[in-house]
């Protein structure tokens, strides 16, 4: 990465909502988050849906497969060294003006067949950080080659600029997709190791992973903030409004009551 390429990858960014940083991992480091993504799929729990670090999607037959571990950068040094590299928060601070901090991170991993998301803008989910949405943003650290057939995210280009509100039946939810114009919608195609950089009021969604590989994607997003710790703010609150919302502290007790 050179500065030319950051300033035209900057100006990109704001007009777009989205940019592509090249370079920031080498192939050495590619491979070893390959096999760390490899590893962490191995572990014991992860098809649990009672385990609070795993969400599923619909597979290939119609049944849920787990697709995502979140949070992971405690359990992965590996991956935690990605979402920290220095070349990558060098490049995030010349692209939005400041020195950011990590707020979440999230491990993807979207099986041949496995399906997508639809379309949303991340900062909806973080309007209690009372934060700008210009100082929020996630990278996409690409450990496979991805297009749109391998269910990469697509990303409605220049639609940053405000919240949109959902359909009429939800008007808090999710953004009406009628109020996107399906012509913007750009899924640019990443070689191992790219990132792309999105703003958290681009909507974007993904698909059905259409190939024969895993798509899988480190997803870092940081805030332009002093507060050192912001992760674990964000953890804390997470944590707990997934056992009250999400799983419900009763289905452990079934499980408890069930065993004699
Ligand atoms: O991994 C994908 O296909 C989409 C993920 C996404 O949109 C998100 O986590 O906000």
């Amino acid at each position: 990465m050179t500065a030319t390429d950051l300033t035209e990858q900057t100006e990109q960014y704001w007009k777009d909502g989205y940019t592509v940083l090249r370079g920031v991992y080498d192939e050495a480091q590619v491979e070893t988050l390959r096999a760390e993504s490899e590893r962490l799929w191995e572990l014991e729990g992860l098809d649990d849906d009672l385990n609070l670090r795993t969400e599923f999607r619909r597979g290939p037959d119609g049944t849920h497969v787990f697709d995502r571990l979140d949070p992971v950068l405690d359990i992965s040094p590996a991956l935690n060294g990605a979402a920290r590299h220095p070349r990558l928060l060098a490049a995030l601070a010349t692209i939005l003006g400041g020195d950011s901090k990590l707020l979440k991170c999230k491990l993807i991993r979207k099986e041949p067949g496995v399906n997508g998301y639809a379309v949303h803008q991340d900062f909806l989910y973080w309007t209690w950080l009372e934060t700008e949405p210009d100082a929020l943003c996630t990278a996409v650290i690409n450990l496979y080659p991805c297009d749109e057939r391998s269910g990469g995210i697509g990303f409605y280009r220049g639609a940053h600029r405000q919240l949109i509100p959902g359909p009429p039946d939800n008007p808090e939810g999710d953004c009406d997709p009628a109020r996107l114009d399906e012509s913007d919608i750009v899924f640019p195609a990443l070689e191992a190791g790219d990132v792309l950089v999105f703003h958290a009021l681009t909507p974007h969604r993904s698909g059905r992973n259409d190939s024969e590989l895993p798509r899988t994607v480190l997803l870092p997003s940081y805030c332009v903030s002093d507060d050192d710790a912001l992760y674990q703010r964000y953890y804390k609150r997470e944590v707990v409004r997934r056992c009250q919302e999400l799983v419900g502290f009763e289905r452990y007790f079934e499980r408890n009551d069930a065993l004699v």
